[in-house]
């Protein structure tokens, strides 16, 4: 209290100086430790190797490793040029944009659409979606904690760390088998207290491309039911599994009929490739119309503390895109194509592992959907890979097979098999000893 009402001079003088430079304010600040993935992409670009390749960051690149602006993007930018809305966000945009974006998550025949029960809010792509929810979260249900799956996207953890949630896991990936440990899972959330928050990958989860089956899904629904659990949906990759944008909410669509409340959070940053533009939304379903009046100004309000509004150019080109039938069927293709790529690159990367005469079993590859594939690569694999071979990815072996293109998968396969010959050996060497 007393710090508020000195002078400017006088809170000047009682910071000490020391030989004329002042000290004091940001001694005790220690550098932050470096974010597992955006610290790749800095690796990748101090290295001056001309072979160099990012396989860090999930940004979708073409076959040729550019970045791409779909076609609908460009044709929806010349349908907006010159819009008068850019001086200011037009409630009714971001209104029709967060239809637009629920109908897409739920379906757009689905009664929560129609009765207006989802507290939707446009929101800084999916990372700020999710804030946005740990936000709220916190306020009302400050004794919560946040079950993740293990592993999951490395921002979730400092997300709800900065929101004051505690977290915890529940199983997921199995390392062994290389896919889902589907009973362990089903244990942690029957063990889990009754009305836990659980946090899903809806689909291409991140990092592991394994996603559950339908049936599956079935039984995890149904177990949320009896536990009254909560399910929040981290949606960042809608279309980018199958192709299709329906097929990739099929888990959502199934908690829906199960007439689960839930909450999910969605991105345009991969599936319109609009990853500088922040467009996302955060929708939370409700009993009924009234509920979702009421959340949706309480999540508005957090909004508006934490950074006002969200800049309006790429909710304009979302919402152009989604309300224009002709761009929306332009865009379902342009994601398939997407999704059919990278699926392409899986298949060759594989062959090629194959080809070179592996002996180590690389099924998962084709077996594991979405952006990523969770390779097994050991940390010092992958330190190997960066340092002799100039490839960039996770510690945790993940790579991004949105940078693999024709031109560099060759590269890649002959890089991976080198560097895990030993393993080969030891491979080799229990497969005659079991014979
Ligand atoms: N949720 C998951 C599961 C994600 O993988 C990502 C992005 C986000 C949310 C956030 O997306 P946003 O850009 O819409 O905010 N993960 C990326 C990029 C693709 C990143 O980490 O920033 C990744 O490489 O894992």
């Amino acid at each position: 209290m007393y710090w508020r009402y000195l002078t400017r001079a006088a809170r000047r003088c009682s910071v000490h100086t020391t030989s004329s430079r002042t000290v004091g304010w940001w001694d005790h600040v220690a550098p932050a430790a470096k974010d597992p993935i955006n610290g790749v992409t800095e690796a990748f670009l101090a290295d001056p190797s001309p072979f160099k390749i990012n396989l860090g960051v999930g940004a979708y690149r073409d076959d040729k490793g550019r970045p791409v602006v779909l076609q609908c993007v460009r044709e929806a930018e010349a349908k907006i040029a010159g819009s008068e809305f850019l001086e200011s966000i037009s409630a009714s945009v971001s209104t029709k944009m967060v239809e637009e974006s629920v109908k897409l998550v739920y379906g757009k025949d689905s009664d929560v659409v129609k009765e207006g029960r989802s507290a939707g809010v446009q929101a800084l792509s999916g990372t700020g979606a999710c804030r946005l929810f740990a936000e709220f979260q916190r306020r009302f249900h400050p004794e919560s904690h946040i079950y993740f799956p293990d592993p999951t996207w490395s921002n979730h953890h400092n997300i709800w760390r900065d929101a004051q949630i505690p977290e915890r896991t529940y199983h997921y990936y199995d390392p062994d088998s290389k896919s889902l440990d589907f009973a362990a899972l089903m244990d942690d959330i029957k063990n889990a207290p009754d009305s836990s928050f659980f946090l899903f990958h809806p689909s291409a989860h991140n990092p592991t491309g394994v996603d559950p089956t339908e049936e599956q899904w079935r039984e995890i629904s149904y177990q949320f039911k009896v536990k009254g659990h909560f399910p929040f949906f981290d949606m960042a990759y809608q279309g980018f599994a199958s192709g299709d944008l329906d097929k990739d909410a099929q888990a959502i669509r199934i908690f829906l009929e199960d007439e689960h409340l839930i909450g999910c959070a969605q991105s345009y940053a991969k599936s319109m490739g609009l990853y500088g533009h922040r467009v996302g939304c955060l929708s939370i379903l409700c009993v009924d119309s009234k509920q979702a009046a009421a959340i949706r100004s309480q999540i508005q309000q957090i909004a508006r503390a934490m950074y006002g509004s969200p800049p309006v150019h790429g909710i304009l080109l979302v919402e152009t895109i989604l309300s224009d039938p002709n761009l929306k069927s332009l865009w379902i293709d342009e994601v398939k194509i997407m999704a059919d790529r990278i699926q392409r690159k899986r298949t060759t990367l594989r062959q090629n592992l194959e080809k070179l005469g592996s002996s180590l079993n690389w099924e998962h590859i084709t077996n594991q959907l979405g952006m990523f594939c969770f390779s097994g690569l050991t940390p010092y694999q992958v330190d190997r890979l960066a340092k002799e071979f100039h490839i960039y990815m996770t510690q945790d072996g993940r790579i991004s097979m949105a940078g693999v293109t024709t031109g560099n998968v060759n590269y890649l396969a002959n890089a991976i098999h080198e560097v895990t010959r030993s393993e080969q050996e030891t491979a080799k060497i229990l497969c005659s000893i079991s014979v």
